[in-house]
């Protein structure tokens, strides 16, 4: 769809960048903080690239005011971080940590001190190892009271300072990497068991939510989704009907919970079939339906195409690329719903993820059409090499380039009739991969450590630093 004209972007458009704890803070055991099962699980060999984790990261937790120094000096207006629960709550659910709390106070003040609206999320996959220890985590129902508790002492406390929050980060990749693939913790490969936990994670996502609606009346609230549009391969009809399986297998299973409070009845009847669906209890569905969002946020990295695939499909253990050597790409899939392919038509960065600028705006309309509801990027970006030359330079062209095309369909979807409250890149700052060490770089500001040497944390600013003030200070308008 061409438009005549592109609409502006709103006045009051956030324009941010975001981060999590485990990605950035460092200081893994300082002032009460418990460990967290991201912690635990970095340590056991073979999990992480070249056996990284975040107990340094690139060290915010004693850098924080020079961090958002260089959020002022760009004009960012938001920033999203997450806060670590075993912060707050060393052991999940005992005694408050009041010098965890004070850090993000602090964090927070600093932000709110250079007019930077603070996005908190409240769940960026560090779950306490103690509830993992006490209760198996996110596969107890017990949980869904502890995750209130923590959100609430959250939001009393920040309620007249932070106005955006988001529940779970990425719940569809976090449950997924966890339970099915063991590429997360706590590393289990059980679909059944992925089921059971995702739709406890429904309701404390739901709970919390109903809870801030009590406390926080005027703010706003809704969960980040990891969002890959389905395309179907071919116009085959068969590829066409894959790319519906898709889309409700892997987007619509999350996203019909949060905005309807009701899964998806194709997919529920799959499931139910081959004894994998989760127990639903009395009360369940009223609490879901009880716990609507504000707006959805999307993450959005990449749409996935697909091709039908016949039941006696065979699929190998997909290997991830996680050293940043193009073209590991290998097909997976369900047999009888979908497998995935390659889309010939779109460029890959070094890690194998699709380039595809277009694919936002067609899940953004998509969202709009089936929920109606306000959306935030809350992450988008590009994961690259970058080389720090002489002089303190990073000519990162191809970050600039890759956010400028996606910031151009956010405006076409806007002129389709998106309601979008904001953008925030992945990521300000470099910071740790979860599974690709600390090369697979993302920031606007370089910060000079590697996988095996601290070196000295220094920040540096990147090329993309100055294109993306401008794009700040022209509202978008120069590109
Ligand atoms: C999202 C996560 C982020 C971040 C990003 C980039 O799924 O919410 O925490 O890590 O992906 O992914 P990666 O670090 O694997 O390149």
């Amino acid at each position: 769809m061409d438009h005549k004209h592109n609409d502006a972007f709103p006045n009051n458009f956030l324009w941010g960048s975001a981060s999590a704890a485990y990605q950035i803070e460092g200081g893994w055991n300082e002032e009460g903080k418990g460990p967290s099962v991201w912690d635990h699980f970095t340590r056991i060999p073979g999990n992480t690239f070249k056996g990284t984790n975040g107990d340094v990261a690139v060290d915010h937790y004693h850098h924080y005011k020079e961090d958002v120094a260089l959020m002022a000096e760009m004009g960012l207006k938001a920033y999203r971080f997450s806060i670590a629960w075993s912060r707050i709550f060393p052991d999940g659910n005992g005694a408050l940590n009041e010098q965890g709390i004070q850090f993000y106070e602090r964090l927070i003040d600093e932000l709110l001190g250079h007019e930077i609206e603070p996005i908190v999320t409240l769940y960026h996959w560090d779950l306490p190892q103690a509830l993992q220890d006490q209760y198996g985590g996110w596969e107890s129902r017990q949980i869904i009271e502890d995750f209130n508790r923590y959100c609430v002492t959250l939001f009393e406390r920040f309620k007249d300072k932070v106005k955006y929050w988001v529940t779970l980060n990425e719940q569809n990749v976090f449950i997924r990497l966890g339970y099915e693939e063991a590429k997360h913790p706590p590393g289990v490969t059980d679909r059944k068991r992925m089921y059971e936990a995702n739709h406890i994670a429904n309701l404390a996502n739901a709970k919390a939510i109903a809870s801030f609606r009590e406390i926080v009346p005027d703010g706003k609230i809704g969960p980040s989704f990891a969002y890959g549009p389905a395309y179907p391969y071919s116009n085959d009809p068969g590829d066409v009907l894959a790319a519906e399986n898709a889309e409700e297998y892997l987007n619509g299973w999350w996203l019909d919970v949060y905005c309807d409070g009701e899964y998806p009845k194709t997919i529920w009847k799959y499931l139910e079939q081959r004894g994998l669906s989760p127990t639903l209890e009395e009360g369940d569905t009223a609490l879901l339906k009880s716990g609507k969002p504000d707006f959805l946020g999307v993450n959005y990295y990449q749409t996935g195409t697909f091709a039908e695939s016949p039941l006696n499909d065979v699929f190998q253990s997909s290997k991830e690329n996680h050293d940043g050597k193009k073209g590991q790409f290998k097909e997976s899939g369900i047999a009888g719903l979908f497998k995935r392919k390659r889309n010939n038509t779109l460029e890959t960065t070094d890690w194998d993820w699709e380039i595809d600028p277009i694919g936002l705006r067609i899940g953004l309309r998509r969202i709009t059409s089936r929920y109606r509801l306000p959306v935030m990027v809350t992450e988008n970006g590009l994961g690259a090499f970058d080389k720090l030359e002489k002089n303190n330079v990073v000519q990162d062209d191809y970050r600039i380039d890759y956010i400028r095309q996606h910031i151009e369909q956010l405006q076409a979807a806007i002129t389709d009739g998106v309601d979008l409250i904001g953008y925030c890149t992945w990521s300000f700052t470099d910071l740790l991969s979860w599974l690709n060490g600390y090369q697979k770089r993302y920031g606007f500001i370089y910060v000079d450590r590697d996988e095996t040497d601290e070196k000295d944390l220094r920040r540096v600013k990147k090329k993309s630093f100055d294109w993306y003030r401008t794009v700040i200070a022209t509202n978008g308008g120069n590109l």
